[in-house]
C-alpha cells in the first residue's frame, strides 16, 4: 500500500492494517517477553482475563526496535506532522474467557476520562491508537471490535450518545491480521474488546501517538494538572508510568525522539 493509499484509508474508514512490521522470526520473542511482563505487572484493576499494563516501555522494551518502523510511522507522521511522541504504550492480552467491552474512543475522546475533548468535538486527526498484534488475531481469539467510518462521528458511546455501549451494531467489524501487524486507527474510531473463544492468550500492545502540541500532562503521575482535572471533574484518567534515564538510554536512537517527554529526571 502507497501512503497515499494509506491516507485515503485512514481518511474514510479510520483504520488500516500494515503487515509484517514486526519479523516472523522475531515476534514469538515480544510476545513471550511481553507476557512474562504483564505477569510480574499486572494491573490490579484490570477487567477479569484482561491482562493490563500500563507505560510497558517502562518494564519492557522488546518492542522498542520497532516503534519507528517507517511503515508505521510515516503514516503517523502524515496524520499528525512532524515531532510526534509516543502517548501510551499498554501491555493488552485478551486471555481466553475474556468478555466483550462496551463501544468507545480512545482518549481524548472518551468522555468518561478526566481529560476529553467535549462530543460534539471536531472533525480533526489529533490522535492515534495502534495495536501491535504479537499473536495473529483472527475472528474467535478476540481480534479487536472496530465500526469503520466511525472516526467521523462528533460522539461515541462513552457520552451518552443514544448509542448502548454493549450493543451489537450493524457494520461492525473485527479487525484480523498476522502476528507482527500492527492496526492503526484515529483514536476517535469506535472500537471494542471481543471475547477470546480460544484457549491461547490473545497478546498485544496498544501504542498511541501523539503531535507535539497535545498536551498529554493529565496522564502523568503526580502531575499537579492530573490532580487538578481528577478533582474538578470528579473523574479518573490512565496513569502511564514514565521510563526511568537508564531505560530512556537503552533505547534505539531512532525511538528516543518518541519518548523524550516522558523520562523520570532527578
Ligand atoms: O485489545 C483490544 O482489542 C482493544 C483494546 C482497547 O479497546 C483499548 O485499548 O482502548
Amino acid at each position: 500500500m502507497t501512503l497515499e493509499q494509506a491516507l485515503r484509508r485512514m481518511d474514510t474508514d479510520g483504520f488500516l492494517v500494515v503487515d509484517d512490521v514486526v519479523p516472523s522470526g522475531e515476534v514469538s520473542a515480544v510476545r513471550e517477553s511481553i507476557r512474562e511482563t504483564t505477569q510480574r505487572h499486572q494491573n490490579p484493576n484490570a477487567p477479569l482475563h484482561i491482562g493490563h499494563v500500563s507505560g510497558v516501555i517502562r518494564y519492557d522494551r522488546s518492542l522498542a526496535p520497532y516503534l519507528a518502523n517507517p511503515r508505521v510511522l510515516d503514516i503517523v507522521c502524515a496524520l499528525l506532522g512532524p515531532h510526534v511522541r509516543i502517548s501510551f504504550t499498554t501491555a493488552t492480552i485478551n486471555e481466553p474467557g475474556n468478555v466483550r467491552s462496551g463501544w468507545h474512543a480512545d482518549w481524548p475522546f472518551n468522555q468518561q476520562n478526566a481529560g476529553h475533548l467535549p462530543a460534539p468535538y471536531p472533525d480533526v486527526v489529533m490522535h492515534l491508537t495502534t495495536i501491535w498484534m504479537l499473536s495473529s488475531f483472527s475472528d474467535d481469539n478476540g481480534s479487536t471490535l472496530i465500526v469503520p467510518g466511525s472516526h467521523r462521528f462528533p460522539s461515541n458511546p462513552t457520552g451518552n450518545n443514544g448509542v448502548a455501549p454493549m450493543a451489537v451494531l450493524t457494520g461492525e467489524k473485527r479487525a484480523c491480521g498476522q502476528a507482527g501487524s500492527v492496526l492503526i486507527m484515529d483514536s476517535r474510531l469506535w472500537h471494542a474488546t471481543a471475547p477470546n473463544t480460544t484457549s491461547e492468550p490473545r497478546v498485544a500492545v496498544v501504542v498511541r501517538y501523539a503531535p507535539w502540541w497535545l498536551d498529554l500532562s493529565v496522564l502523568r503521575p503526580d502531575s499537579p494538572e492530573r490532580s487538578y482535572m481528577e478533582r474538578v471533574t470528579g473523574k479518573k484518567d490512565n496513569q502511564v508510568p514514565l521510563l526511568t534515564a537508564d531505560g530512556f538510554a537503552s533505547l534505539p536512537e531512532d525511538v528516543k525522539p518518541l519518548f523524550q517527554h516522558w523520562v523520570e529526571t532527578g
